[in-house]
């Protein structure tokens, strides 16, 4: 007879997984897969998870960091993260066929750099260092032209041209607690700053967070589906902690779960980051039901109805 298995509630968080941004970047591969032929170039993971690059790869794309490992004569896609400007500039002069996947609310902060560099303004961007939305925004500017923060630490070592001629950004998949104190610090510092008229943090990043926070307190332990190089999905663990969750932890699928750090808990929080597909969660789920009499209940502290579209046609460079 099969031992009966001990109850445990999940808890959703909602909403969770894949953004508008990581839709509309995996459907732009999978469009110019389709209008090209294989092979299709990605420069970059086109959002940072295994699972979606894999599928990917199967269908033809081949993924490459630099513009330098792809050929003069195949399409290449820019990652959803966005490029340094010297990269569709290279893309130009190879004369290459290119579509830039970038997340309009990532190129919406290089239109924000663009404009206050215009406006005089030396940048303060806070972010972490060597992530490649940093680097894409950084690279909007000429060398030199934005300062990167990533602590309130950092704030107190700047050392900017004019204190009175500043304006920050950020990247859009920050801690919104972390980057408020950050903002706090650069304000009580340089009074005269400019900042976003709203957020730079994206709807995505906030609102998943906000549902990590709304959960933490009924559960025991809290996984977050998404990878190591996933800057928002990382995120959403430390809020997972921060807001009393100690047991809070990143995973890529269900493989990943360590079963024995769980045992013994009743409630455990599930959410996925913005570049998690939701069959990674629908895997999880069914793990848990393997070993667990489990009750599913959905934690919604939002609704998203933000699209991005694809562009019908995919074109190389006008
Ligand atoms: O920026 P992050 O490491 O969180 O990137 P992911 O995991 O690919 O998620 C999509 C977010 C993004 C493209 C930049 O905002
Ligand atoms: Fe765009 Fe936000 Fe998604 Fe990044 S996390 S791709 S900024 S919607």
């Amino acid at each position: 007879m099969e031992q009966r298995k001990p109850p445990l509630t999940l808890y959703l968080a909602a909403p969770r997984g894949f953004c508008a941004g990581v839709d509309r970047a995996i459907k732009i591969v999978e469009m110019a897969l389709q209008k090209w032929g294989a092979p299709v170039y990605v420069r970059h993971e086109i959002v940072h998870n295994k699972y979606v690059v894999d599928s990917l790869r199967e269908k033809g794309a081949i993924f490459v960091e630099e513009l330098d490992e792809c050929p003069d004569d195949r399409p290449v896609i820019f990652s959803a993260h966005g490029v340094p400007k010297s990269v569709p500039a290279e893309a130009r002069r190879r004369e290459m066929v290119f579509v830039d996947a970038t997340c309009p609310l990532v190129s919406k902060v290089h239109v924000e750099a663009e404009r206050h560099h215009a406006g005089g303004l030396q940048m303060v961007m806070i972010g972490h260092e060597g992530h490649p939305e940093v680097l894409g925004t950084m690279g909007q500017l000429p060398e030199g032209e934005v300062i990167l923060v990533e602590t309130v630490a950092d704030v107190s070592k700047i050392r900017p041209r004019d204190a009175d001629r500043l304006a920050f950004i950020t990247q859009t998949t920050l801690s919104v607690d972390d980057t408020a104190g950050i903002v706090a610090a650069l304000k009580a510092r340089f009074p005269s700053i400019v900042g976003p008229a709203k957020e730079d943090i994206c709807y995505a990043t906030t609102n998943r967070q906000a549902a990590v926070k709304a959960v933490a307190p009924s559960i025991d332990a809290l996984l977050v589906i998404g990878a190591e190089n996933s800057s928002n999905s990382k995120r959403l663990v430390e809020v997972g902690r921060a807001a009393g969750c100690r047991y809070s932890q990143l995973v890529l699928r269900a493989d990943q779960i360590d079963w024995r750090a769980i045992e013994g808990a009743r409630a455990v929080g599930l959410t996925a980051g913005a570049s998690a597909p939701e069959v990674l969660v629908d895997e999880v789920i069914e793990a848990f039901r393997a070993r667990y009499a489990v009750t599913l209940d959905v934690v919604e502290t939002a609704q998203e109805n933000v699209e991005f579209k694809v562009p019908r046609v995919l074109r190389g460079p006008a």
